[in-house]
């Protein structure tokens, strides 16, 4: 079966920066690249803030927790983890501890793998990069009638140790019924296929619903569950299941600084560590649908003020 458009909804078809080509590429990949979203100043802007945070921020009574992404059988769940949607904290990468003395073999600003959940919110820069207009803008394009953004992260891929991400779907992590997320995932330097850059499984949010969902597991921590709600957003005209999560072949997506990549919540998508001397940072937040469930066992909780509203005019 042929893939057709995200069905428009009536803001769709007002004025947008996205071009009717750009639309149908995304509905059809279920990722879009767009080349110089953001120029050369804002970026050196968000970069110093990223650097500024590196450098500053405490290690007196920090937990020392690592981002884990279950390659070793472990996902990160702690309370340090789960209390940080409405803060700003800092996980580390995995390798940055000798596994035998477990102290941290590098500097702490070339030790961290994210910063996150709620920068958006809490760095004026990074607030000014998460409610332009060009993002309101996108976010009519594909669709969204009240998008909520719910959380949103600085990825380092440091050098030499950045952690790979293994072939995920968004709406795992951040799953509403029906799904809804779509990652908007900024470029602060070069991306290549040597420092880790993104790669897609091309046209797979069409294909692959989403089956499980990462929960907070009752008692204390997180694991994944199985989806018993829709597996794929409403009205979504899917193809048939042609091959199997493991046989999906992904495209590299190497950018350069300043892009701007939209990626479909249902899109496998992964990238590789970062062997290279030189780092990858971007930036990257999440908006779901605000009228769709979001219920109470997804690991990331509302702050008291609920997520935040792409839509509201916060200038
Ligand atoms: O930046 C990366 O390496 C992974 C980011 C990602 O997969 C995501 O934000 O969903």
């Amino acid at each position: 079966m042929a893939p057709s458009r995200v069905s428009p909804s009536p803001e769709t078809s007002s004025p947008t920066l996205l071009s009717p080509d750009q639309l149908n590429t995304y509905n059809t990949n279920g990722y879009l690249i767009i080349p110089n979203a953001l120029p050369p100043s804002r970026v050196s802007t968000l970069l110093s803030e990223t650097h500024h945070m590196l450098s500053s921020f405490s290690l007196t009574d920090h937990p020392m927790t690592k981002f884990s992404t279950g390659e070793k059988d472990s996902h990160v769940g702690d309370d340090y983890f789960l209390t940080s949607g409405d803060k700003i904290r800092f996980f580390f990468e995995e390798d940055a501890f000798s596994p035998t003395t477990g102290e941290l073999t590098k500097p702490k600003h070339r030790a961290i793998n994210k910063i996150g959940h709620y920068l958006h919110e809490l760095s004026p820069p990074f607030r000014q990069a998460t409610f332009a207009k060009l993002n309101r803008e996108i976010a009519r394009a594909v669709g969204f009638k009240d998008p909520r953004v719910l959380q949103s992260m600085i990825i380092c891929k440091q050098p030499e140790i950045g952690g790979r991400v293994p072939p995920h779907q968004d709406s795992t992590f951040l799953y509403t019924n029906p799904p809804s997320a779509v990652g908007f995932w900024i470029a602060l330097e070069d991306c290549t296929a040597s420092n880790g850059c993104l790669s897609f499984a091309k046209g797979s949010h069409r294909r692959a619903p989403v089956r499980s969902r990462f929960v907070r597991k009752e008692g204390a921590g997180t694991g994944f569950e199985d989806v018993e709600g829709a597996q794929f957003p409403d009205g979504f005209v899917t193809e048939e299941k042609g091959r199997e999560e493991a046989e999906e072949e992904y495209e590299l997506g190497e950018v350069k600084a300043g892009t701007v990549v939209l990626i479909h919540g249902n899109l496998l998508h992964k990238s590789e560590k970062n062997l290279s001397g030189k780092s990858r940072f971007i930036y990257t937040f999440h908006c779901i649908e605000g009228e769709n469930e979001y219920d109470g066992k997804n690991w990331l909780q509302p702050p008291e003020k609920g997520f935040s509203r792409l839509f509201e005019d916060k200038t």
